[in-house]
């Protein structure tokens, strides 16, 4: 099928950008400089997969596009190579992890290199290699230090048969995914970091992330969840208990209250006559791990004991419930049935009373949880909710019955992992001195190689690891064998490949304050909550040492779609519809796929993957080859040189702003027009070899090559607009202009009918809306001017103009 021979082109490149070291970045340069970092990737074993070959192509398209621009670009790559597929490895083939790893790896790059990504691969950095991972461990001493790493009780997936804890992922549906029994929850004492000091931090500088999708501003704030309140002291056997509420205002509508199953003093709640049944409820609840939970039936049963409502000095019964969870606010609820979902639920399930307090809606038949004036409330009947909330939130702080706190969704992050093919938590138990760190200058704490996988945790199967002398006190203490979790080592990677090979420190701050923050960060929108939050926390914690000095890690945010196969599922082994990128390549060619990946759809859409649609992509890179290697190179015409100016300038709009597919259309048309051509000059050409050599740049520096350029294009210069003369600018007159001097004749028609008008609507056709400028146009016609693009909704469109939008002359509508 190749008859360019593709291949040979591509080997060809590669290795002559690898012996120059194209694409290394230079700590000294005059030039400015750019990040362009794409997430780096798990080196599973089995490979790159089409998904890898979408996301790392778009970011290389961009990183090559800003190197052409002028930038000294950062783009390195790396492993975040612990984890527990390696792990799981290890007990199914009984290969060991490191070995796992390392073949993976391997392989990983030897594809990624077919791929022609540019990256600066001499800032390679595997988080497997404990000269990555002894700066996991240092940062978490530092945490240590202060108080953000700390230990404490917390539930974990068991399973009894294993023997083992499991991660989430391997306990779905509450069976153990290796032997199926069924999970338990087992409480450990497991090791969190602190990530609660840094909650409001996290959620107020959302607002300030002007180059992040709108959609992962808002899951972060979901996921943080930043709630405004009022603390309630309700009185429990003589006792304050404080209740967190956003719905002052409901106070006189609380019948019941409930209190978590799993609150710390539930029993001091429990009287003696219930205590059997409470047991019971409790024993079939806690083989439910906390996120099913969620989602079940609200269920409960009554403690015995009463609160009284400071307002009323009502006295209302306390349930315990399987709803109320035990760390936020404080554990308990104020149940208020007729205004609460999940309260109303449960007040049906046990014949509660429901008093209704806030007028709406028929509170015997669901919840009114909306806004409205006050009933049965005594002193604040007929305020609105709004008005309520103040009212009532005033008169218990002045009776000192309460105060207004904010609570955060947010929980402390829980890192301990009872697994081995993690970074080992560098901490000594020993018996005099209690919890030791170990000593900076003992990091590493390096992984055993000597452990037996198959039960429990294959660190606790190696006792002369184990087995250390007490940092403190000398004497003999035992290594922590719990491993900290993955996103660890993906918090901070992005500052290490400023620095990647310094072993005296986690990284040179001159060098990290030249490269950061990241100026693009490209990656999938399932990493929007955990892994973006991390990565926020802990460079705010290292600006708070004192070793960056900026609180945010990623200026603008980028998330790719998702390549679906032919059937428009989504790719897996079993559907039988996965896409291998190196079978594509191997028939295709590296460009053509490439071209293809970037212009079914725009880079953020999903699409289907299509065996045509990649054929028509070979045919186009191919019809390049062949075309401009045999055409002559003399002088271009003006229709040409006129028709690149205005190529050269979408092309670099859509590649700055993502528009990948918009740019191949543009280098399609253009291409049509020279292939007619007999001659062309070689400054048109290579101009348009710079515009597609970020997709295509194999094929590109060939062609390059092959006009007599000595220089690499990749490292060349973006090409620049021609002067082009007075006689073309004309032509190229200002759609506003145009459409002005259109609507003006219009306006003088009516005008001469004697109507009046005052206001003018255009219709615009999407991809022009741009283009046009309200103010030129107001200016030009001397009226209110409101411009739509025919796809807004809503719009005022009285009489349907939307629809008799043309190219280059919008639907009119005057008033
Ligand atoms: C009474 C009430 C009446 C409430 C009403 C809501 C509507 P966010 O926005 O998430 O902060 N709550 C308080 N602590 C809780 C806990 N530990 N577990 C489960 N729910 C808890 O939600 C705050 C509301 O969630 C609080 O306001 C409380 O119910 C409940 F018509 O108090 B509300
Ligand atoms: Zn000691």
């Amino acid at each position: 099928m190749l008859e360019v021979n593709f291949e040979k082109i591509e080997k060809k490149w590669q290795k002559r950008w690898e012996d120059a070291r194209v694409f290394e970045a230079k700590d000294v340069s005059k030039k400015p400089k750019y990040y362009v970092l794409e997430m780096f990737p798990y080196p599973s074993g089995s490979g790159l997969h089409i998904g890898h070959a979408l996301n790392y192509t778009i970011g290389d398209i961009f990183a090559r596009f800003k190197r052409l621009q002028g930038f000294n670009v950062l783009h390195p790559i790396g492993y975040d190579a612990l984890g527990l597929p390696a792990e799981n490895a290890a007990i199914v083939e009984g290969t060991p992890p490191e070995k796992y790893t390392r073949d993976s790896t391997k392989r990983f790059m030897i594809q990624q290199k077919k791929m022609g990504w540019s990256y600066d691969w001499s800032r390679l950095v595997n988080t497997s290699d404990s000269s990555y991972y002894k700066w996991d461990q240092w940062i978490f001493l530092k945490m240590f230090e202060k108080g953000l790493a700390y230990k404490k009780e917390s539930n974990v997936n068991w399973c009894p048969k294993c023997k083992t804890v499991l991660a989430n992922e391997q306990a779905q549906n509450g069976r153990c995914d290796r032997c199926g029994s069924s999970v338990k929850i087992k409480y450990l004492n497991q090791w969190f970091l602190k990530i609660t000091d840094y909650a409001d931090e996290l959620y107020e500088g959302i607002e300030k992330l002007n180059g992040w999708p709108e959609r992962t501003k808002s899951m972060q704030r979901n996921w943080i969840g930043k709630s405004h309140g009022v603390e309630i002291n309700f009185e429990i056997g003589g006792k304050k208990w404080p209740v967190f509420t956003t719905r002052p205002d409901t106070l006189l509508g609380v019948t019941f209250m409930v209190v978590s199953a799993k609150h710390p003093k539930l029993m001091d709640l429990v009287i003696k006559k219930q205590k059997m049944e409470v047991d019971k409820f409790l024993d079939r609840i806690n083989s439910v791990s906390e996120k099913d939970a969620a989602n079940l039936e609200k269920e409960g049963v009554f403690t015995g004991s009463y609160a009284i409502n400071p307002i009323n000095n009502e006295k209302v019964p306390i349930y315990v419930g399987n709803f109320v969870v035990a760390d936020y606010g404080s554990g308990m609820v104020m149940a208020v049935p007729a205004h609460d979902k999940r309260d109303f639920e449960f007040a049906k399930r046990y014949k509660l009373k429901i008093k209704e307090v806030v007028r709406g809606g028929d509170v015997s038949k669901e919840a009114y949880v909306g806004e409205g004036k006050l009933i049965n409330s005594g002193e604040f009947n007929g305020l609105g909710s709004k008005k309520a909330i103040e009212e009532i939130t005033k008169s218990l702080i002045k009776k000192k019955l309460g105060k207004k706190t904010i609570n955060f969704r947010l929980r402390d992050w829980g890192i301990s992992r009872q697994r081995y093919w993690g970074t080992p938590i560098p901490i000594v138990y020993c018996k005099d001195c209690g919890t030791v760190p170990v000593q900076e200058k003992d990091l590493p704490v390096k992984l055993p190689k000597e452990v037996k996988f198959g039960k429990g945790n294959p660190l606790e199967t190696n006792e002369k690891w184990i087995k250390v002398k007490c940092p403190k006190c000398g004497g003999s203490g035992r290594r922590e064998t719990d491993t900290m979790d993955t996103f660890v080592n993906s918090s901070w990677y992005f500052l290490r490949y400023c620095d990647p090979k310094n072993d005296v420190s986690i990284f040179k701050k001159e060098k990290v304050k030249k490269w950061c923050p990241i100026d693009q960060y490209l990656g999938g929108a399932e990493h929007s909550c955990m892994h973006l939050i991390y990565f926020r926390f802990y460079t705010k914690f290292l600006r708070d040492l004192g070793l960056v000095d900026f609180g945010e890690p990623v200026k603008k945010l980028f998330h790719q779609g998702m390549l679906h196969g032919e059937d428009g599922e989504k790719m897996s082994k079993s559907k039988g519809n996965v896409v291998d990128p190196l079978d594509v390549v191997k028939k295709y060619g590296v460009d053509a796929t490439r071209f293809f990946l970037v212009s079914v759809a725009s880079p953020d859409k999903d699409f289907d993957w299509s065996e045509k649609g990649i054929q028509g992509s070979f045919k186009f890179i191919k019809r390049i080859s062949e075309c401009l290697s045999k055409l002559k190179i003399g002088k271009s015409s003006e229709k040409i040189d006129s028709a690149l100016n205005k190529t050269i300038k979408n092309v670099l709009n859509y590649y700055s702003s993502f528009k990948f597919r918009k740019a191949t259309i543009e280098i399609r048309g253009f291409f049509d027009l020279i292939s007619k051509e007999k001659e062309i000059s070689k400054e048109t050409l290579g101009s348009f070899l710079k515009l597609i050599s970020p997709i295509c740049p194999h094929v590109a520096e060939e062609l390059w090559e092959k006009i007599g350029n000595k220089e690499f294009i990749s490292i060349s210069e973006w090409p620049k607009f021609k002067k082009v003369s007075l006689k073309k600018i004309k032509k190229d007159v200002d759609i506003n202009l145009k459409v002005v001097k259109k609507v003006v004749e219009m306006i003088k028609s009516l005008e001469g009918r004697g109507k009046e008008i005052k206001k003018v609507y255009l219709y615009i056709l999407p991809f022009e809306f741009e283009k046009f400028n309200v103010n030129k146009l107001k200016k030009g016609l001397g009226k209110e001017v409101f411009i739509y693009s025919v796809k807004d909704f809503p719009k005022h469109d009285p009489k349907n103009k939307s629809k008799k939008a043309r190219p280059g002359l919008p639907g009119v509508w005057f008033e």
